[in-house]
């Protein structure tokens, strides 16, 4: 099997998860930004996460990948329901994060964004997405008042969940993005969740290159 993902794609980090947690055997691709023509021959849209299953099929939606990977092997991971409160925090504040990291990531060390021509292709698909990504990072503070405080409330709720399920796949993508932003405080338990779930998926966090 194959993954086609960008490394900075918290939808890809979802599959990357599963296939980390249960040690399976594929192979990754990155796609470089401005590539269209790689996703578009394989499914017929510019799209990422893509799997290419070893039955030769391709699926595209992260959590039906994850699902489906899942349900290869035991154990099962992408169990249970998401966590009530966990999975409305992620809702309530998946806006305001998506604020800091998009003009972060176009700024960071990724191998899509390796030569000068993909990374320009990066920053002009998040203009489009986002408006002019300046005005976001001087948007850092406002944003970083709502987040940290949230931060804080998520900390407690992160203590007592304690096993694997279909949680992780919403909240720690969305965690694992925001480590690239320097401003942002994580409580200890929030840290200790993060570093436990790299670890069993065997992903980075992007603490070492924030910004
Ligand atoms: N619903 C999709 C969303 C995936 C998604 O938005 N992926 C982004 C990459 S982070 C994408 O394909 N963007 C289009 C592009 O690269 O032009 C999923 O969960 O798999």
């Amino acid at each position: 099997m194959r993954l086609y993902i960008y490394e900075h794609c918290p939808f890809c980090l979802r599959a990357r998860m599963i296939a980390g947690f249960k040690n399976l055997a594929i192979q990754y691709s990155v796609i470089m930004e401005g590539d269209e023509e790689t996703p578009i021959k394989l499914v017929g849209k510019k799209t990422l996460p893509i799997l290419q299953r070893a039955d030769g099929q391709y699926m595209t939606e992260s959590l039906d990948i994850v699902s489906y990977l899942d349900d290869w092997s035991d154990p099962k991971y992408a169990v249970n329901h998401v966590d009530e409160a966990i999975g409305a925090w992620a809702k309530e504040h998946s806006d305001t994060i998506v604020k800091l990291i998009v003009p972060r990531f176009t700024q960071s060390d990724f191998k899509e964004i390796s030569t000068l021509e993909a990374r320009q292709a990066f920053v002009a698909r998040e203009t489009q997405a986002f408006g002019p990504l300046t005005a976001l990072l001087d948007q850092t503070p406002e944003y970083i008042a709502q987040i940290n405080p949230a931060l804080e409330q998520l900390d407690p709720l992160l203590a007592a969940h304690t096993d694997i399920d279909k949680t992780d796949f919403i909240i720690f993508p969305l965690l694992r993005s925001l480590s690239i932003v320097k401003d942002a405080v994580f409580g200890a338990e929030t840290k200790r969740y993060m570093n436990r779930i790299a670890t069993a998926a065997k992903v980075d966090l992007l603490t070492d290159q924030a910004i």
